[in-house]
């Protein structure tokens, strides 16, 4: 018997070999179903895809229970803002956080030390910058929680070892692994925008382990695989090289500013900035100092570079790093 099928039913099929998506699949085959005219020449197809939405069906019930299992690991952003080391394996990077924290993550000479992201704070002038370490990513390695970790921080600091056999290679790799989790790296000076569904992250490209190479060599070796804009940071973590200039690096990449708050009459205490991203105003800081400030703001008088000693200034004043606020009710 023929099965006399309407043309709506093969414009819906179309769809079907458009996606590869299961959910996707299943919504489609139960359209399909839904069309197909219920007669003996048509029980065929319809037994079909019924046998296939099933199968369908239990392979993503058995996906969600694996995810559940899954580790998720959210870290509470803390101090001036949240930077994740990212890198193959052995490149340093648990190195670099003792060297530049006082924590005391696991260093060893063998890949895959790290196994969980490890918080610590870095000491930079008068605030604390947190860093994350992170095990490392390969070409067939990298879970879930490691790529929302990334999207959720400020900056990436790309950990790659400059005594690698091919530094080139290495960069290539992670980016490649990121790509497919839809986020790409770019310089910190960068003004690229988000576009939809898809991370950009400011980063830092660390080349670690720089004691025997040759900078010029390896700028050369790398320089058609990094987006120009970037300024790779050659450091040596062990030896203590270059770490005070990835310190200032890591803190500008943040796009932070530091203001200070002054009690009338009193002077101000540098120990404790309020931090704030490029563009607050004078509003916010009253909002961060108490919400009647905020309430009840009439000026403020402000000390800082370019500016009259304590000039009076208005609610929308933009701010400037290292501005000292008085704010008045
Ligand atoms: N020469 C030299 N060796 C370093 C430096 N930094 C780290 N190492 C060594 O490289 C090896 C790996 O260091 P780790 O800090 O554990 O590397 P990792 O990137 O955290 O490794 P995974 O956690 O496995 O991804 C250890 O033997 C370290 O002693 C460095 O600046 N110079
Ligand atoms: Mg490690």
């Amino acid at each position: 018997m023929p099965a006399n099928l309407p043309p709506q039913y093969f414009e819906v099929e179309k769809k079907l070999k458009n996606t590869n998506d299961p959910i996707e699949k299943i919504k489609i085959m139960e359209e399909l179903l839904s069309i197909i005219p219920k007669h003996k020449g048509t029980e065929k197809l319809q037994a079909l895809y019924k046998k296939k939405i099933s199968k369908l069906k239990s392979k993503s019930q058995k996906k969600s229970v694996i995810a559940k299992h899954e580790p998720t690991y959210h870290i509470e952003k803390s101090g001036a803002g949240q930077v994740v080391l990212i890198g193959p394996p052995n490149s340093g990077k648990s190195m670099l956080i003792r060297s530049l924290t006082n924590a005391e993550p696991e260093i060893a000479d063998y890949p895959f030390t790290t196994h969980k992201p490890y918080p610590a704070m870095m000491p930079f002038e008068n605030v604390q910058v947190q860093l994350i370490d992170t095990p490392p990513i390969t070409r067939d390695y990298m879970e879930v929680w490691h790529a929302e970790l990334i999207k959720n921080a400020d900056t990436v600091l790309l950990v790659i070892d400059a005594q690698s056999k091919d530094p080139a290679e290495d960069i290539l790799t992670i980016q490649e692994v990121l790509k497919e989790k839809k986020i790409s790296l770019i310089p910190e000076k960068s003004d690229k925008q988000l576009s939809k569904g898809k991370f950009v992250k400011k980063s830092i490209i660390v080349l670690n382990k720089f004691e025997i190479n040759d900078r010029e060599i390896i700028t050369d070796l790398i320089k058609n695989f990094i987006d120009p804009g970037f300024m790779p940071v050659f450091c040596s973590a062990a030896h203590n090289k270059n770490l005070d200039l990835l310190r200032k690096r890591i803190f500008k990449s943040l796009g932070v500013m530091r203001v200070y708050s002054k009690i009338p009459g009193k002077k101000p205490s540098f120990d404790e900035p309020f931090i704030f991203k490029h563009g607050c105003s004078v509003m916010d800081m009253a909002q961060a100092v108490h919400k009647d400030f905020a309430k009840n703001l009439k000026y403020a008088r402000i000390w800082g570079e370019k500016k009259y000693k304590g000039q009076k200034v208005n609610k929308e004043y933009k701010l400037q790093d290292g501005d000292v606020i008085e704010l008045h009710m």
